[in-house]
């Protein structure tokens, strides 16, 4: 049978969520050879279907036995889930592709952005398990790897402008319960975040460590660094969550190794593979977070020199973070290991 005829059975464990959610309409839009679609998630999803090319598929409880006769099990409901039942998925034959943190920094999985570092995959022989990046770290290399492969990077400073759906369902319903209040004069309630998100600013993401930073910003330092295979680059990130939906944006300044003008950084990424570059500031034209939501590209413009250095850039950068950051990488990495691996 030719590889083109080949169909693959997948589970989505975290089907019910916003990220297995987005996995199913991801897998659908992008045609993925399915034989079979298996759904997992709670015992409090028992008795839903989730419809998937117009057919209703029920719902199964996650559990240690879900994964006889899986080819390809992705991942997305949370660590705690991931650690417990991925062995499981493995041992069972699937090949697992994880959405959390819970295996990304292991020596023997591959943490894999398909447009970086692809070839990393071919690991996942080792524990038939690979790794998604956190989203912030996703759309970052997305746009820096080209501007690596050119000059080098030695050093990033990033700030992040997060989305809330970032945290999940209930913290859309928070922001626009608060926005309603607001509007309405009525006291506004928090209990997603620890301070009122609407028209705020919370430099927080994840929890606090003891160096000062939060796990979210160590996530953008070590995941690139294993990305990139560079264990000398600099990277300083300050995570922050804003009263946006969806689309995480970045503010993204490089300290190349050698000199790259904004112009060829531009003529870079104009063909660099899963980037859109934006960038006509004359005419208002630049990457927005209400743009990048529902696209799989990751947003690039105002590109320019940092002047107060020898070899600096400064850019912005867009992406969905539940597709590109999330759901979309996944079933990138299972369409290359089905095509080349399995
Ligand atoms: P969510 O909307 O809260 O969905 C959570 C999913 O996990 C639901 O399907 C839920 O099922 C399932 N689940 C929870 N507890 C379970 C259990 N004990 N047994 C079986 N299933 C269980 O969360 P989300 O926003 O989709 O995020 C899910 C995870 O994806 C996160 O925890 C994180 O690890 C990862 N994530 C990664 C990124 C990234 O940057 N790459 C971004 C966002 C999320 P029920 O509906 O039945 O409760
Ligand atoms: O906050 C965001 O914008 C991204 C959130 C990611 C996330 C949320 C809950 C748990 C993660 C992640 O992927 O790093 C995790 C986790 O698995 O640790």
């Amino acid at each position: 049978m030719s590889q083109r005829e080949r169909t693959f059975t997948v589970a989505v464990a975290g089907a019910t969520g916003a990220v297995g959610g987005a996995m199913l309409e991801v897998l659908e839009r992008r045609n993925f050879p399915l034989k079979e679609l298996r759904l997992l998630a709670s015992e409090r999803s028992v008795g839903k279907k989730l419809k998937f090319k117009g057919l209703e598929i029920p719902v199964q409880v996650l559990g240690k036995d879900s994964f006889a006769g899986i080819d390809v099990a992705l991942f997305s409901a949370g660590a705690a889930r991931s650690l417990e039942f991925a062995p499981a998925a493995a041992e069972a034959g699937a090949v697992v592709v994880d959405n959390s943190s819970a295996y990304r920094m292991d020596d023997d999985i591959p943490l894999v952005v398909p447009e970086v570092n692809p070839h990393a995959i071919a690991a996942y022989t080792k524990r038939s398990i690979i790794a998604n990046p956190n989203c912030s770290t996703i759309q970052m290399l997305v746009a820096l790897k080209p501007i690596y492969d050119q000059v080098g990077i030695k050093r990033i400073v990033v700030s992040t402008y997060q989305a809330v759906s970032g945290t999940g369902a209930n913290a859309i319903e928070e922001l626009k319960k608060q926005v309603h209040d607001y509007v309405a004069g009525n006291p506004l309630e928090n209990k997603v975040y620890p301070h009122q998100i609407a028209f705020n600013c919370l430099p927080h993401i994840d929890s606090f460590l003891p160096n000062g930073y939060t796990k979210e910003e160590m996530k953008m330092v070590n995941e690139t660094r294993k990305i990139f295979e560079d264990s000398a680059i600099g990277i300083s990130a300050t995570t922050v969550r804003v009263p946006v939906f969806y689309g995480h944006s970045e503010s993204v300044n490089i300290e190349t190794r050698n000199k790259i003008t904004p112009q060829e950084v531009k003529d870079l990424l104009k063909d660099a593979h899963g980037v859109k570059l934006v960038d006509d500031p004359q005419n208002n034209q630049y990457p927005l977070a209400v743009d990048g939501e529902g696209k799989f590209e990751t947003l690039v413009g105002r590109i320019r020199a940092d002047e107060s250095i020898e070899n600096g850039i400064n850019m912005w950068v867009v992406s969905d973070n539940i597709l590109k950051g999330a759901a979309l990488n996944t079933v990138q990495i299972a369409e290359i290991l089905i095509r080349d691996y399995l």
